[in-house]
C-alpha cells in the first residue's frame, strides 16, 4: 500500500525566505520574477511574497527550489518504478487516480472490495504524491521504503531537470499535456484563489504575458511538453506521452493503452467484464468531485482539496479568453513547437 497520510509539512514549506543550506548560494544566483500568486499560500501566516526563479531553464516557485535540490540529489529510481509527470493543470489529478485504479484494479474487483476502493476515501494527491512538491519538501531525504512496489509517484519535474536515476533506470514515465490554452485557464483560475481578496483576481492579460514569456511554474510550457516529446519518440517503452483531449475523447481506448504500457493489459476477461468502465467511472470527474474527500478539507499543503475539481472541459479557455488572446497562445506555441511534429 502506498502511505495513506504523509507526515504534516515543516514549517519551512512554502517560505519563501527560508533556504537550506545547500541552496543558498543558488538561489542567490539565478534569476528571478514576480510569481502569479502575490503572497503566500492561504494556510501560511506569514505572508511573503512569492517570486519564480529560473533553475536549469525553468520557473519554479522560489519555495520548492530546496525540495527540487534535494529530490534531484537523493531519489533513487527503482527500475519498477513508474512516475506520472505533467506540467500543473495539465490533469494530474485524474491521471493520478486512473494509474492507481488501473494498478490495484485486482484487489477491487468484486462488488464488495470496490466499496472498499482507496479512492473513496483519499484524494488522489494523497495516493499518489509528488516527489518534489511533497515528499521532498517535507523531508530532505524522506524514506520511501513504505511503499509498496511498484511505487506510483508524481512530479511536475522537466525531463531534463529529473534526478539522475530516473533517466538511466528502466522505469517508466506517463507523461500527460493539454492544450495550452485550457492549461492556461485552469491555472488562472487556480492562482486567483491565493490571491488575497482585496488585490482581486490576476488581470488576464497580465497572466497571459507571463505565460506566453514562457513564466509559469514548471515553465516554460512549451519546453516542458517538448523534453518529454522527444523523450517518448526516442524511448517509446520508457515514456508515454499522453493528451488530455485525447483522455477525454477516448478515454477506454487510453485506459488500454495506460495499462498496456505499465505492462499490466487487460486480461480478455476484464475487457468482457466491464472492468475499464469501472475504472473510468470511477475516476470520472463527476464521481471524484461529488465524493466528500475531495469536496472538503485541505491536503497537508493547506490547499483546498476541491480546487482540483473545477470543469474538467475541452476548450472552455473560449469562456475567458478572446479569439486574440488565443491566437497570441497559438503563434507562441505553433513558433516553439515547429519542427517537432507535435501540434495541439
Ligand atoms: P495539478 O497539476 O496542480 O495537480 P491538475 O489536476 O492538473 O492540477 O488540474 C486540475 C484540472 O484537472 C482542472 O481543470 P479545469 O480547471 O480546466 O477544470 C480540473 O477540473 C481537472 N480535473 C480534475 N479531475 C478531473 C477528472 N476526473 N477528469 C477530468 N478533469 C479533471
Amino acid at each position: 500500500m502506498q502511505p495513506s497520510q504523509p507526515p504534516p509539512l515543516n514549517e519551512n514549506y512554502l517560505r519563501d525566505d527560508v533556504k537550506s543550506q545547500e541552496c543558498e548560494d543558488l538561489h542567490s544566483s539565478l534569476p528571478s520574477e514576480e510569481d502569479w500568486v502575490p503572497t503566500s499560500l492561504p494556510s501560511e501566516e506569514d505572508c511573503v511574497p512569492s517570486t519564480l526563479r529560473l533553475y536549469q531553464g525553468f520557473w519554479f516557485p522560489s519555495w520548492v527550489l530546496n525540495s527540487v535540490v534535494a529530490c534531484q540529489n537523493h531519489f533513487q529510481a527503482h527500475p519498477s518504478d513508474i512516475l506520472l509527470v505533467t506540467s500543473p493543470k495539465c490533469g494530474t489529478t485524474w491521471l493520478k487516480a486512473i494509474l492507481f485504479a488501473l494498478l490495484n484494479r485486482a484487489k477491487y474487483s468484486d462488488s464488495n472490495s470496490q466499496k472498499r476502493h482507496p479512492l473513496l476515501t483519499q484524494n488522489p494527491h494523497d495516493l499518489v504524491p509528488f516527489l518534489e512538491f511533497r515528499l521532498y519538501l517535507q523531508n530532505k531525504n524522506p524514506d520511501l521504503t513504505a511503499f509498496a512496489s511498484p511505487r506510483l509517484l508524481a512530479t511536475h519535474l522537466p525531463y531534463s531537470s529529473l534526478p539522475r536515476s530516473v533517466r538511466d533506470s528502466n522505469c517508466k514515465l506517463v507523461y500527460l499535456c493539454r492544450n495550452p490554452k485550457d492549461t492556461f485557464i485552469s491555472m488562472w483560475h487556480y492562482f486567483n484563489k491565493f490571491r488575497p481578496e482585496e488585490k482581486g483576481q490576476l488581470p488576464l492579460p497580465e497572466g497571459l504575458d507571463k505565460f506566453c514569456r514562457g513564466v509559469n511554474w514548471c515553465g516554460p510550457y512549451w519546453d516542458h511538453v517538448l523534453g518529454y516529446h522527444k523523450a517518448s519518440s526516442e524511448m517509446p517503452e520508457k515514456v508515454l506521452f499522453v493528451k488530455y483531449e485525447e483522455m477525454k475523447a477516448d478515454p477506454s481506448v487510453q485506459v488500454r493503452r495506460l495499462a498496456d504500457f505499465m505492462g499490466r493489459p487487460f486480461s480478455e476477461e476484464e475487457l468482457r467484464n466491464g472492468t475499464v468502465e469501472g475504472i473510468l467511472r470511477m475516476c470520472s470527474f463527476d464521481n471524484l468531485s461529488a465524493l466528500e474527500v475531495n469536496r472538503s478539507g485541505k491536503l497537508p499543503s493547506g490547499l483546498e482539496k476541491k480546487w482540483f475539481f473545477r470543469k474538467g472541459e475541452v476548450g472552455d479557455w473560449v469562456n475567458y479568453m478572446s479569439a486574440e488572446m488565443g491566437e497570441q497562445i497559438d503563434g507562441v506555441m505553433e513558433e516553439k513547437l515547429h519542427g517537432s511534429g507535435l501540434k495541439f
